[in-house]
């Protein structure tokens, strides 16, 4: 899919490019401010913020629906949060989680109060008896093709380095009250892979035009594995052919559209590097047809999208935007711009900006860090 959570690691080499995406206080994107600043704090931005906010309700119950993202089959599209703030206390602590805010109807396209925390520790599969330490969104589609849309999430599992790693992708599937329970990991059949590289980047589209949803992941030596939906529950392609070549290392979603040229087969793009959404770029173009992505389709250009800062109380640092996702939340088939205004790691607000009627919606993900864990 689109947004930041397409970009994180996949590949071992990925991984230490992102630190300051994934780990926390490994960037220098980490808050500035001194531990003194935050120790003087008795009610810190994010608990103030999180007790305003609207009380958690549950998810309303969907009965499936074919709209992109929505993991509750309700109709509206959902919204995935890799990064969430931390409190000041906890700011070198464990990874904060995935939040989910559900859609609601357009004139509030998303209800921050309607709520789900993933964790590692709740939802996440065990490798050898290990739970992940990293769990990160990277994709989002019906895989299994219920109605409910299911999530792709990274993660590290361990392994000694020696021959080919295991699989690290696993999969949440939504249902009528979320994405809840445990994740299943993707499985990738031999064949289809390649080399002794982690799988990564995957990248949700139906590529063999069939109406069911596939996934291209990232082999070894530029090659792609393309694993055909539907996906059993096991998190088993139904078919899955050997790897294929001229492709990577890495691979996204193109901007809005899958389906760039219009024939009825999804497409998607081979970068060199990874494509932060809003964010101008190039990459090349695989189109998808009957037997699947992989025919080159030219050069593929990313748009950049400004996205409006959203207000935070001043401070010392400036704050940072960044574009988390732009697509039709309101239903008006037009995109909105949905964004994420951050200064270190404890103070942000997401706000969306919705096509229709300047209708906005903002709230801080410190929502999630009180009230759930
Ligand atoms: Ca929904
Ligand atoms: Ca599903
Ligand atoms: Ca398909
Ligand atoms: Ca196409």
């Amino acid at each position: 899919m689109r947004a930041g959570w397409v970009m994180r690691r996949g590949t071992a080499v990925a991984a230490v490019v992102s630190c300051a995406l994934l780990l926390p206080g490994c960037g220098a994107s980490a808050d500035s401010g001194s531990p003194a600043t935050g120790a003087k704090a008795v009610s810190s931005p994010a608990t103030m913020a999180a007790k305003a906010a609207a009380p958690p309700r549950p998810v309303p119950h969907g009965k499936g629906s074919r709209v992109a993202e929505d993991f509750n089959g309700d109709g509206y599209r959902d919204l995935v949060l890799n990064d969430l703030v931390k409190d000041p206390e906890d700011r070198l602590g464990d990874d904060a989680g995935i939040g989910i805010v559900y859609g609601s109807e357009p004139s509030r396209p998303l209800d921050p109060s309607v709520r789900q925390l993933l964790t590692p520790a709740r939802n996440a599969a065990r490798t050898e008896g290990v739970l992940p330490a990293a769990f990160d969104a990277e994709a989002a589609c019906d895989l299994d093709q219920d109605g409910y849309a299911d999530l792709v999430v990274t993660t590290d599992p361990p392994f000694d380095g020696t021959g080919m790693p295991p699989v690290p992708l696993q999969m949440l599937f939504g249902a009528a009250n979320g994405l809840t329970g445990k994740a299943v990991k993707l499985r990738i059949p031999d064949r289809a892979r390649f080399g002794n590289e982690w799988p990564g980047h995957p990248v949700c589209g139906d590529f063999d035009g069939d109406g069911s949803k596939d996934l291209a992941v990232t082999a070894g030596g530029g090659r792609l594995s393309y694993l055909r939906g539907p996906f059993t529950r096991a998190g088993a392609p139904r078919a899955a052919a050997e790897a294929l070549a001229g492709v990577g290392p890495v691979l996204v979603s193109p901007d809005l559209a899958p389906d760039v040229n219009g024939d009825g087969y999804d497409d998607l793009v081979s970068a060199t590097r990874p494509h932060a959404p809003g964010t101008a770029g190039r990459g090349t173009l695989l189109l998808g047809g009957p037997a699947g992505p992989g025919r080159p389709g030219g050069t593929y250009t990313f748009k950049a999208v400004k996205p409006r800062p959203g207000g935070l109380p001043a401070g010392e640092e400036t704050p940072t935007t960044d574009l988390l996702r732009y697509a039709d939340f309101d239903g008006d088939k037009k995109p909105d711009t949905v964004a994420r205004t951050h200064r270190g790691e404890t103070k942000d607000v997401i706000t969306l900006h919705s096509s229709a009627a300047e209708k906005t919606v903002t709230f801080s993900t410190a929502v999630f860090s009180t009230q759930q864990r």
